[in-house]
């Protein structure tokens, strides 16, 4: 059997699954479903050999039915925190039936069907009791660009010494700065476009030349997610790798579930530039600079953007090793970035 894996760990399907593989695709739940009946079927096939007993079957301990009742106060608790987007995942979707299990819905399992509920419970258990306390994005100002940038994979404009930059790097999940991620993430506007930099110190650079809209997130990459308003929920995601590789979608986030509810592939940013470089401060690794025209954005027109204006954004940017997959945002986020409940709200100023 492939093992399982995930574009970004979602709360852990399984004790035994790889933590951080990255595969998946944007349709995760369902990605995640068929991973699930995957390993499902798989151990089905290896525990019940043709004309064997059936195993036998056993109600929930108490120790499972307190966990149970342990992920029922941890949901109650995630709502409207950065948590939501794995409450909205074990409330809706295939993993309510693991939760159901430990409750005695069916009376009895067997032991494995209980050990595969117990697993994926506590995986979830672990991201919403952190709900609550989790830091809520403080609102960022993104300052005017008063003289051109150049997309030309230098960072030598005076307007980027103005603009927004910030250097924590956070390891999904985490709150904790990392210590192994050198990044400087960097953010500013003009009346045409919003302007995004990262400078990545990497030793060692893993990404292959992609078509459009291949996988580039499995590589070493950078990522923008842009949401100009909650309703309807309307987002891009873009992707872009120090070799060029671009991936670029327009997704409508699922509200009771996990992540994207439709994404539109077919449609992409018009208009974007975007160069990669040396870093200014040398050392490995790569610069990559972006325009993204506001007229893109959902809801957008030609006008020109103005002061006061606001969308919610996160950055991120995805470290791959021949032996590794690490994944980092500017700001400490849960889930991965289309988590919406967990995007920094940002606003245009002069
Ligand atoms: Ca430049
Ligand atoms: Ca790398």
């Amino acid at each position: 059997m492939p093992p399982l894996s995930f574009r970004v760990p979602p709360p852990a399907l399984d004790p035994a699954a790889p933590a951080a593989s990255p595969r998946l695709r944007q349709r995760a739940s369902l990605g995640l479903l068929m991973a699930a009946l995957t390993v499902c079927m798989a151990r089905a096939d290896e525990a019940e050999p043709a004309n064997a007993d059936p195993p036998p079957r056993r109600p929930p301990t108490s120790v499972e039915t307190e966990l149970a009742a342990r992920a029922d106060q941890a949901l109650a608790k995630a709502w409207g925190t950065p948590a939501q987007e794995a409450a909205n995942f074990l409330a809706h979707e295939w993993p309510r039936h693991a939760l159901a299990r430990l409750h005695g819905r069916p009376p009895t399992s067997t032991a494995q069907e209980l050990e595969q509920a117990r697993g994926v419970v506590q995986g979830f258990v672990d991201t919403l009791e952190k709900g609550p306390g989790w830091p809520r994005p403080a609102p960022i100002r993104l300052p005017f660009a008063e003289s051109a940038i150049a997309i030309d994979g230098r960072l030598d404009e005076p307007a980027w010494r103005n603009a927004l930059a910030t250097t924590a790097s956070y390891e999904y999940g985490s709150r904790d700065p990392a210590a192994d991620a050198d990044t400087v993430w960097r953010l500013a506007w003009d009346e045409r476009s919003l302007y995004a930099a990262f400078d990545c110190a990497d030793a060692e650079i893993v990404a292959p030349t992609l078509p459009r809209d291949a996988d580039v997130w499995n590589y070493d990459c950078i990522e923008i997610f842009l949401l100009p308003a909650l309703e309807p929920p309307d987002y891009w995601e873009l992707v872009v790798s120090p070799t060029g590789a671009v991936f670029d979608a327009l997704h409508r986030k699922k509200l009771k579930g996990w992540g994207p509810e439709r994404t539109d592939l077919e449609r992409s940013l018009e208009g974007l530039r975007f160069a990669v470089g040396k870093r200014p401060a040398g050392g490995p690794g790569y610069v990559i600079e972006i325009a993204v025209p506001f007229d893109q954005l959902p809801g957008r027109t030609a006008a020109p953007a103005k002061p006061g204006e606001r969308l919610s954004i996160m950055l991120a940017r995805f470290d791959r090793t021949a032996a590794a997959f690490k994944t980092y945002s500017f700001v400490p986020l849960l889930s991965w970035g289309h988590n919406i409940w967990n995007l920094v709200p940002a606003e245009l100023t002069r």
